[in-house]
């Protein structure tokens, strides 16, 4: 009996000694604020210890829904480009959870997540797929650069410890890119879209036609993408989306919690679509393709119901192609269109878009005309018309030309960009405070900020990058960031350091002499 007893306690200490021992690593002391994350966290407490990120982690889940499990598997597709393939599988001792959470009282925002670091694992958590997938942006910054090969028998990056609880200032946070006066390719744009969605913006607006160029298939009027999409500024070949290209922007966007938003541009800068189809103009006159860079020249006929039948088709067919809530139908610049016919035009439109089903934006001039409330207006240039959007109740998207223009030069000599809203170097881009610009304008009444990118002087990647970084990225934490937490001084600090990620994304981002790039 006693021997029987001896025998199984020695089985059972052979067993125990064979289990690997759990791992322990001893890390150096970490600090979590040290690390540069762009847009600022709401909050960023340290634990001064590490997560031993490595390569072939596991990522879970704690709910097996489609949209958690693409993510999950995006995240492990993301470190395993940044961190390579190990040729070992191991099984993994620490591991990463991704978690939609309906019961913590910090996550407010649809957006809102927590990042927790634990050296036992580490944990994101939202209510909901997007804001999993904003807490992710945030976990990719962290990753050092280089492996640490000395604290465990394989490669460790070391993720400083702690808590990082987070939400957006804006619900929209966004960029323009104008594909009309150049034309960039659904590659292209998708490229913009990874380096963007890095930084948290979740506005896209394309920009998709203007007196130059017309530049999405509409299959009722197919002259439009077929005559109005082969020019472009300076007379080199245009092009267009088909709405196979369209959707798959559209479907990218989706994957990187991006909203895509359409802009038709009317009555004004619609000379190419009137050269597809002239009863649009209704002058008479014969109109020419155009590729200079003058504005306000060309108008709709206002008082025809052909061009109404016309707006409806287009907007249907655009409005059926996009997920999300708003379609931009330009109204700027209007300089050939009579006043009268201008309000009566805006009005009609915005009847069109409702039945559509869409929610209409414009730039700011719309604000002089008798708007439904639910209209978001873009603030680009005038004040007066913003305050105007906001004695009606409107949401305003503002897009100070000063400030936020990425299309002007950083200074005298950038070898891109026009200069009538002034030189926008880096700081000055980000050295002011949206909610407090215009006298008058109340947060309540700022749905967010974008900054948007006109494309005269820009004809591809590089060229776009060149302008959009790194200016778009203090737009971004602008859009993202409490106001107390913006300070160009300590900013400067952490853009400078993400020189890696931008070179990891390939981007061709103009290097300041105002930041030290790393
Ligand atoms: C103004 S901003 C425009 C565009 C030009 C841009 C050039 C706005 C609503 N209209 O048509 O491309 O300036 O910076």
């Amino acid at each position: 009996m006693k021997k029987k007893h001896v025998l199984l306690g020695f089985i059972a200490f052979v067993l125990m000694a064979c289990q690997p021992e759990p791992l322990k690593i001893n890390f150096p002391k970490t600090d979590l604020t040290d690390v540069a994350i762009i847009p600022k966290p709401v909050s960023v407490d340290p634990t001064h210890s590490a997560f031993g990120l490595h390569q072939n982690i596991t990522v879970s889940t704690n709910l097996q829904t489609d949209s958690l499990q693409e993510l999950s598997a995006y995240l492990s597709k993301s470190l395993e480009s940044l961190l390579g393939n190990d040729t070992i599988q191991r099984e993994s001792p620490f591991k990463i959870h991704l978690y939609i959470l309906d019961s913590i009282a910090e996550l407010d925002s649809a957006e809102s997540y927590q990042l927790e670091i634990q050296e036992e694992g580490l944990h994101i958590r939202s209510k909901t797929t997007e804001g999993v997938f904003r807490g992710i942006q945030t976990l990719l910054q962290l990753i050092p650069e280089k492996s640490n090969d000395t604290l465990a028998p394989f490669k460790i990056w070391p993720i400083p410890s702690g808590m990082i609880q987070d939400a957006p200032q804006y619900a929209y946070r966004g960029t323009m890119l104008d594909v009309a006066r150049h034309f960039f390719t659904v590659e292209e744009v998708k490229k913009h879209m990874d380096i963007l969605s890095f930084y948290k913006i979740n506005v896209l607006h394309l920009h998709l036609s203007d007196d130059q160029g017309w530049r999405i298939e509409i299959k009722s009027w197919p002259k439009l993408a077929e005559v109005g999409g082969q020019t472009e500024v300076g007379g080199t070949p245009g092009g267009y989306y088909t709405q196979e290209d369209y959707k798959e922007i559209v479907a990218y966007a989706q994957k990187k919690f991006i909203t895509i938003v359409p802009e038709i541009d009317m009555p004004g800068h619609t000379n190419a679509a009137s050269l597809a189809y002239p009863l649009l103009d209704g002058t008479g006159k014969t109109i020419k393709p155009y590729t200079g860079m003058r504005v306000g020249f060309s108008s709709f006929n206002t008082r025809d119901e052909a061009v109404y039948a016309f707006i409806d088709d287009v907007v249907r067919e655009i409005a059926e192609l996009t997920p999300g809530p708003y379609l931009h139908i330009g109204g700027d610049e209007s300089h050939a269109t009579k006043k009268v016919d201008y309000n009566y035009f805006v009005e009609r439109v915005e009847g069109i878009v409702k039945s559509h089903g869409k929610k209409m934006m414009g730039w700011d001039e719309i604000a002089t005309t008798n708007l439904s409330s639910e209209t978001v207006v873009q603030f680009w240039n005038n004040t007066e018309n913003a305050l105007k959007a906001a004695q009606n109740k409107n949401q305003i998207v503002i897009s100070l030309a000063k400030k936020m223009y990425l299309d002007m030069k950083y200074d005298a000599d950038s070898k891109f960009g026009l200069d009538w809203a002034g030189l926008i170097p880096v700081d000055s881009a980000y050295t002011w405070y949206p909610d407090k610009y215009v006298k008058g304008l109340e947060p309540k009444n700022i749905l967010g900020l974008e900054a948007p990118l006109w494309s005269e002087t820009i004809s591809n990647s590089a060229e776009l990058e060149y302008l959009a970084y790194p200016r778009v990225i203090g737009h971004a934490e602008l859009a993202w960031s409490k106001p107390e937490h913006l300070n160009w001084a300590e900013y400067r600090k952490r853009l400078g350091k993400h020189t890696r990620h931008l070179e990891r994304l390939n981007v061709n981002f103009y290097r300041s002499t105002l930041v030290d790039w790393e």
